[in-house]
C-alpha cells in the first residue's frame, strides 16, 4: 500500500526525520525554493502535517492541502495553528504537552535564579580576571523567601510553583479559577493585583486571542522598579513595547525572557538593555524532551492513520 503523503513544516532531528520517512512519503515543505509553486504541485496529495509550535499552520497553508486530515505540532503551544479553520474543516490537531513541562519549569525558575544572582556578569567578572584586577563583583539580588505570581497555573505553572515552594517563596497565581491542587497559594484573578503582589512574576499561560498582551502597561508598571518579569510562554502575551519602555526608563526593574515577538528576529532594543536576560526559546530544548516530544508527535501521526484514537488531541 502506498505510503500517505506528509508535509513536513521545519527541520526535524534526525530521528525524527527517519521514523517519519518510515511510515510516511514526506515532502519536505521548508526546503521547497518556491513554497507556493511547491504547495500547488504537491498540496492536493497531503494528508498529514508534522510542524513546530513556532511554524505552526496557517490558513492559507490549510487551504492549500484541500485534503489534510491531521496536523501533529510538536510542541505544548499549537497559537500558530488556525484551530478554528481545523475544526470547521474537521482537521484533526495534536500537540505534545506533559513530556515538555519539567523542562520549562526547569528553565523559568533558572531565568529567575540567573537574572536575580546577575550569573551572566558575574561569570564574565570571574571569567576575564576583572575577579583578581579589581576585586568583588557588585552584590546582587536575593530569591528565596521572596513574592512569586504565576500568571496562568496550567501545568506548567504548577511546576513552576512546586519549585518555588522549596525555595520557600511566599506564591500567588492568576487562573480562570481557583485550584484544589493550589494548597497554600493564594488565588489572585486579576493579572494587575498579582503583579502587584510580586516581586518575581512568572508568566506561564498559553497565548491565544484572550490572553495578547495580557501582561499589558498597567501590569508592567505594577510589578514596578524592582519587579523581575519571567516570561516562558509566548512573546504575544506580553505588551512587548510598553516592556521595553519600562525597562529602559526604569519602570520594571527586571526581566528574564525566553520567548518574543517576532522570534527569533528579536527587537534591537532589547540588545541594549543590561537589565534583562536573553533565552533563545529554550524551555523545552533539552535532548530528553525534545526526543520525547518528536516521539509523541509521530505517535499521533501514527494512530491516527492506525485507526487508533490520538494520544493528545487538542481538536
Ligand atoms: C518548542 C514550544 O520550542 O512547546 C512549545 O509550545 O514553544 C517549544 O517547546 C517549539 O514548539 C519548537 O519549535
Amino acid at each position: 500500500m502506498a505510503k500517505v503523503a506528509l508535509l513536513q513544516v521545519g527541520p526535524l532531528s534526525e530521528r525524527d526525520e527517519s521514523g517519519l520517512a518510515e511510515k510516511f512519503d514526506v515532502f519536505r515543505y521548508f526546503e521547497a525554493e518556491d513554497p507556493t509553486a511547491y504547495l500547488a504541485e504537491h498540496g492536493a496529495k497531503i494528508r498529514a502535517v508534522a510542524t513546530a509550535g513556532d511554524r505552526g499552520a496557517n490558513a492559507a497553508l490549510i487551504e492549500a492541502l484541500p485534503n489534510v486530515e491531521i496536523i501533529s505540532v510538536f510542541g505544548v503551544g499549537f497559537d500558530a495553528v488556525d484551530i478554528d479553520l481545523c475544526s470547521k474543516k474537521g482537521i484533526r490537531v495534536t500537540n505534545t504537552p506533559g513530556v515538555l513541562t519539567e523542562d520549562v519549569a526547569d528553565l523559568a525558575v533558572a531565568l529567575m535564579l540567573c537574572q536575580a544572582r546577575e550569573m551572566v556578569p558575574a561569570e564574565a567578572w570571574a571569567r576575564s580576571g576583572n575577579w583578581g584586577k579589581n576585586g568583588s563583583f557588585p552584590l546582587v539580588r536575593r530569591a528565596h523567601g521572596k513574592k512569586a505570581g504565576i500568571l496562568g497555573l496550567g501545568a506548567i505553572g504548577m511546576a513552576v510553583g512546586r519549585r518555588l515552594a522549596a525555595f520557600g517563596m511566599d506564591i500567588a497565581y492568576s487562573s480562570r479559577s481557583a485550584k484544589d491542587e493550589a494548597d497554600g497559594w493564594t488565588f489572585i484573578e486579576d493579572p494587575v493585583a498579582l503583579a502587584d503582589h510580586a516581586d518575581f512574576f512568572f508568566v506561564t499561560l498559553a497565548s491565544n486571542a484572550e490572553t495578547k498582551q495580557i501582561v499589558s502597561k498597567s501590569v508592567i508598571e505594577a510589578l514596578g522598579p524592582t519587579g523581575t518579569l519571567i516570561n516562558v510562554a509566548r512573546g504575544a502575551v506580553v505588551d512587548e513595547a510598553a516592556m521595553l519602555d519600562a525597562l529602559e526608563d526604569g519602570r520594571l526593574g527586571f526581566a528574564a525572557l525566553d520567548v518574543f515577538e517576532g522570534e527569533p528576529a528579536i527587537d534591537p532594543r532589547f540588545q541594549k538593555l543590561d537589565n534583562v536576560l536573553l533565552s533563545p526559546h529554550h524551555g523545552s530544548a533539552t535532548t530528553e524532551t525534545r526526543q520525547a516530544m518528536g516521539e509523541l508527535m509521530r505517535a499521533n501521526l501514527e494512530a491516527y492513520f492506525d485507526g487508533r484514537d490520538l494520544l493528545t488531541p487538542v481538536v
